[in-house]
């Protein structure tokens, strides 16, 4: 109010020649406050003033000012919102004029409003959305809503400031129709993956004493685009599966993920083996990534596979991995024995340790399985002695008595040899 009222020591223009009094005023003075000694201002004396009924002739302005004829002075009779008043139009200014009688005379007046800063700069609406994708482009551009601020000249909205400005800057371009248009541009690529939503803050500031300002939020979601590709939990898996194991045994299960969302991230997993017969023998769950044994497989014919797997997204991107897959031996094989050569006739005086036979027992089955012993009756004159990797040799033990054939003295254990 004081520093109103130092406002209002109001400048005075008087014309004489014209009977014309101007006065400046800033809005919003109190009901009540003195606008102008007009009297004196008009070179009149208070008496000329009552006794000529001096009085404020006007169409429009006299709600706002009030003459008091005892002290010659015009006083603010209702509070002036300029805003009101002239809206953007400048200068704002009050035209009256101030009657007198016996003579009659007349004198025009004029009180230029002026503002102050009463008003914040408003957006319309206080938080603003937008859906932008993650592969926009860097340099797009947003238009954003534009604040207003009912004050004029510096009391009127003189920027704009958009926070933080990690991804967005702020432009305001200059239209023809000197209105401000106000964009955001994109300045760093988005990334749904790290940040899904982006809270802003846009700020408009005027330029009044003291300054005042208004606030949007804008509030960005990043829409996914298919930027990621399927990965693999490991490059290569292992598994083991026994020999002759059922078909329909789940064999291991390998797992992708992918960072995107929704059909982006949607995997799908196959074999893509194709010189082999992996296809003929595993299958893989094209959903949870889960082999299964579709044929039988032999640990004799095969000891291991590589199984090629691929794990697509519904957009194309793919990863690839491989599963080893060693197959265990089970016992499922006799030993054989092959004779591999034969004397037929022993002479009676064939010495010790004559050679009668050689023998190779052959067991297809590895380690303990494939493990062999091979033993002849008692009782005969023959010892059977082992030299390396399964080869045995029949020779005799003593003297000869008699001739007697190699048949049925051997005899073959099955497998597994404790069982015999
Ligand atoms: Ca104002
Ligand atoms: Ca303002
Ligand atoms: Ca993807
Ligand atoms: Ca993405």
């Amino acid at each position: 109010m004081d520093r109103r009222m130092l406002l209002c020591v109001a400048l005075l223009f008087f014309d004489s020649a014209n009977g014309q009094v101007s006065y400046t005023m800033p809005e919003e003075m109190d009901k009540g406050s003195l606008v102008g000694d007009i009297a004196h201002d008009l070179g009149l004396d208070t008496k000329r003033f009552i006794s000529g009924k001096a009085r404020i002739y006007t169409r429009n302005s006299e709600e706002y000012m009030e003459l008091s004829r005892d002290r010659g002075v015009l006083l603010v009779k209702e509070r002036i919102d300029r805003e009101a008043l002239c809206k953007q139009t400048t200068p704002c200014a009050l035209h009256f004029q101030i009657i007198l009688e016996n003579p009659m005379e007349f004198y025009s007046i004029t009180v230029q409003i002026t503002d102050i800063n009463d008003n914040p700069p408003t957006f319309e609406r206080e938080k603003t959305e937008f859906k932008i994708s993650e592969s926009a482009v860097i340099g797009s551009k947003f238009v954003l809503e534009k604040a207003a601020d009912l004050d004029v000249g510096i009391n009127d909205l003189q920027k704009y400031e958009l926070k933080p400005t990690d991804n967005f800057a702020l432009k305001l371009q200059n239209n023809a129709d000197g209105l401000k248009h106000v964009e955001m541009v994109l300045q760093k690529a988005l990334d749904r993956e790290k940040q899904e939503q982006i809270n802003l803050v846009l700020t408009a500031v005027d330029g009044g004493e003291p300054q005042m300002s208004g606030t949007m939020q804008i509030v960005i979601t990043v829409l996914d685009a298919n930027d990621n590709a399927p990965v693999f939990t490991q490059k290569q898996y292992k598994a083991t599966v026994a020999e002759n194991s059922p078909k329909g045994t789940v064999v291991a299960t390998v797992t992708a993920s992918d960072a995107d969302e929704g059909v982006n991230s949607k995997i799908t997993y196959s074999i893509t083996n194709t010189l082999d017969d992996v296809r003929k023998l595993f299958m893989i769950n094209n959903r949870n990534g889960e082999i299964t044994l579709i044929g039988n497989i032999d640990f004799e014919e095969s000891r291991n596979f590589q199984i090629d797997i691929r794990a697509s997204d519904d957009g194309g991107l793919t990863d690839s991995c491989k599963l080893i897959i060693d197959v265990q031996d089970v016992n499922d094989n006799k030993p054989e024995i092959n004779i591999m050569s034969k004397s037929n006739v022993i002479s009676e005086n064939a010495e010790p340790n004559t050679v009668v036979t050689m023998i190779h027992i052959e067991d297809k089955d590895i380690e303990e399985n494939g493990k062999v012993q091979c033993f002849i009756n008692e009782k005969v004159e023959f010892t059977l002695k082992s030299s390396t990797n399964n080869f045995y040799s029949l020779v005799t033990d003593r003297t000869m008595q008699r001739i007697q054939s190699d048949k049925n003295l051997l005899e073959q254990p099955d497998s597994p040899l404790e069982s015999t």
